[in-house]
């Protein structure tokens, strides 16, 4: 499996298609272009049309929910519902998530206060949340990181006790069960993610899941303007509507669901024998017992165990056409506007730091397989051996 020369060093990249990270699942083409052609003779392409209607009602079926609303993406989700729960002043928040967790509170005037996460599973710690908790405190935004869903038993004693509402960030999680139970159903409501590179997409989309229907009736007013009714509009609101289009795509997609697991999970398979004896590199391990996507292949590097560093294993594979990621680095409590606000830069996030530096998510869905995933170990093993190498190149490209 191993390559004359790395791509590194000055031989061809491995990969003449790039292998990309979250390259979009893609479920039954012509299923999908009969319902595109259905929605064209229709003429009725957005606005609560009946594709959209449709593909809430599955959602909600298999999220097991009372209510599901489908909106454009999953960050607009996230403000609607921080609006709709009344949720204001201050929010705890994972620092390690995608930066629109944050950003929804934000641009709700709502202030992220970030806590640190557990090391075994990247999710929120619920014992550094009590300690954030102040008068100004109204909520929890909690991520199921990479689908692995958080302590929510922990979760809703501590929001319990303090009165505080508790939202999830379930981005990734679609398909996802906690204890049995499909994530979707838990806290005031949880937000999914459609966008493409998500394990159901829906090009761009994502929805809100509650089993409290006066909330999604106000979260649907809300998505659409603040209307009530015709010429009625009752209070603020936005444009938060999934077009028919997008729902056509999630609709196709929902129906590959069962499939895509199987794929997803043969990768995550190859990966774990692929990479069995490389040093210092530990994947993240699926939940026991429990339904998953397994969507994201999550690895970290421990560099006091492995030849090369995290961020140089990154600079040869992505020579090689194999675009590895970093998912979340450096933290949303790192980046603007958070960085430069009072309240966070001098927060202390050791688990979040410490996870930043290691963490390397590996291609996988359905334009990845077998081969290629032992293709991808190749060069890895190989990187290691030429570590000498790859450093003086390193040095060398830094200094010209
Ligand atoms: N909360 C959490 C926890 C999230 O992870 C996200 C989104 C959100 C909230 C917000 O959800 P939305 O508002 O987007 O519904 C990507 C996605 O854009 C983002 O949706 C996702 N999280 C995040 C984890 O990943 P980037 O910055 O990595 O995007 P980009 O353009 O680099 O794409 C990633 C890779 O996917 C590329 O290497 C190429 C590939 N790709 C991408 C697209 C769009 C394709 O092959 N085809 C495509 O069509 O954020």
């Amino acid at each position: 499996m191993s390559k004359t020369t790395l791509a590194f060093l000055g031989g061809d990249p491995a990969f003449s298609t790039a292998l990309h990270v979250g390259r979009p699942n893609i479920g039954d083409r012509d299923a999908f272009m009969r319902r595109v052609e259905e929605i064209l003779d229709r003429r009725w392409l957005t606005n609560s049309g009946p594709v959209v209607t449709e593909f809430e009602e599955k959602l909600a079926e298999q999220l097991q929910v009372s209510d599901v609303i489908a909106v454009c993406n999953a960050t607009v989700g996230l403000e609607l519902a921080t609006r709709a729960l009344g949720m204001s002043g201050e929010v705890i928040v994972p620092s390690f998530t995608f930066i629109a967790t944050a950003h929804a509170l934000q641009w709700q005037e709502t202030s992220p206060v970030f806590a640190d996460i557990r090391k075994h599973d990247h999710n929120i710690d619920p014992l550094a949340i009590e300690a954030l908790i102040t008068e100004k405190t109204s909520g929890i935004l909690a991520v199921h990181c990479w689908g692995r869903p958080v302590d929510i038993e922990a979760l809703n004693v501590v929001a319990k006790r303090h009165n505080l509402k508790l939202l999830f960030d379930a981005s990734h999680a679609f398909a996802c069960d906690y204890h049995g139970q499909p994530v979707g159903g838990f806290g005031e409501a949880e937000v999914f993610s459609f966008h493409a590179t998500k394990f159901i997409n829906a090009l761009e989309g994502g929805c809100i899941s509650t089993n409290n229907p006066e909330l999604a009736e106000e979260l649907r007013y809300m998505r659409n303007f603040g209307f009530r009714g015709y010429d009625d509009v009752g209070f603020l609101g936005t444009n938060g509507k999934m077009n028919e289009i997008s729902a056509a795509m999630g609709l196709t997609n929902l129906e590959s669901l069962e499939r895509l697991i199987a794929v997803n999970r043969e990768n995550f398979d190859s990966y774990q024998k692929a990479f069995a004896d490389f040093p210092g590199l530990q994947f993240l391990p699926a939940p026991e017992n429990d339904v998953f996507n397994y969507q994201y292949v999550v690895a970290e590097i421990y560099e006091e165990e492995c030849p090369l560093a995290r961020d140089e294993l990154i600079d040869v594979l992505w020579e090689e056409n194999i675009f590895i990621r970093r998912y979340f680095y450096p933290g949303c409590h790192r980046m603007e506007p958070y960085r430069s606000q009072s309240s966070t830069n001098d927060r202390q996030l050791p688990e979040t730091d410490a996870v930043c530096s290691r963490v390397l998510v590996f291609p996988t869905g359905e334009t990845v397989n077998g081969d290629a995933i032992r293709q991808v170990s190749g060069i890895m093993f190989q990187a290691i051996e030429h570590a000498k190498e790859v450093k003086l190149a390193i040095e060398k490209r830094s200094n010209a």
